[in-house]
């Protein structure tokens, strides 16, 4: 019991900041979206593929990894801004950790905020960061039984991008069962199926962004 009172805490302070957070981004007529996957899933890749056919929206990234600052440079190679957070061994985001980098980014300048957090399938969804949106990308490599083993992931997020079909071929997987459980955690979710090695799909991912990311 004890134990649950510290962690409801937690999450108190941490959705205080995030509404802070939100506030900044709202002002700024930003759209803000937290990219959560398990590591390795492709969600640097995603965001470059993104980037190669952002032409007309100004995008720019928050990269949050335990150590090193290779994915806030593969962004910057595409010319985009990106501020790196290094957590130090924290598996997720916090809003804290996202509020003290809002001053190394012009917020203004951007139409859509991309906030890559740490690689894990569990708390980035229980962490709130000011988002408008969470996005979860899953690795088709991953397996078929990934959303009703990690059901939060799949009810917070608004969409789901299914990565790396090019590898269907290689493998057993059931993207019919994906996509049924998935939609039977939450029916409102948008379902997309890329390859960010080939491609394939991602145009179809970019006008949707540019759709959702209008911010009134
Ligand atoms: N075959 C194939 N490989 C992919 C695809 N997307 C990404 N990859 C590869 O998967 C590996 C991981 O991709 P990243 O984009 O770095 O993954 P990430 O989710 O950002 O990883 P972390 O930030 O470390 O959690 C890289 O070797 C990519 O080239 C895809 O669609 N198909
Ligand atoms: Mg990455
Ligand atoms: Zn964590």
């Amino acid at each position: 019991m004890v134990m649950l009172k510290v962690v409801t805490k937690i999450l108190e302070a941490n959705d205080r900041i995030a509404l802070e957070n939100r506030r900044l981004f709202d002002k700024a007529g930003v759209f803000v979206i937290n990219l959560m996957s398990a590591p390795g899933a492709g969600k640097t890749s995603l965001l470059e593929k993104t980037l190669e056919q952002r032409t007309g929206l100004r995008i720019g990234v928050i990269e949050g990894d335990i150590a090193g600052t290779d994915d806030a440079e593969r962004i910057e190679r595409l010319g985009a801004p990106a501020v790196q957070i290094n957590t130090g061994g924290a598996c997720h985001l916090d809003a804290n950790m996202i509020y003290e980098v809002l001053g190394d980014m012009d917020l203004a300048a951007l139409d859509i905020l991309f906030i890559e957090n740490v690689g894990n399938l569990v708390c980035p969804a229980e962490f709130k960061v000011g988002e408008d949106i969470k996005v979860m990308l899953l690795s088709i490599t991953e397996g078929h039984d990934k959303p009703l083993k990690y059901p939060l992931m799949f009810q917070e997020s608004g969409a789901l991008v299914l990565n790396k079909t090019d590898l269907v071929p290689y493998t057993n997987v059931d993207m019919a069962k994906i996509r049924r459980d998935a939609l039977s955690l939450n029916p409102g979710l948008k379902i997309f199926e890329v390859s960010c090695r080939t491609g394939e799909g991602i145009e179809e991912w970019v006008s949707w962004l540019r759709e959702v990311s209008k911010k009134a």
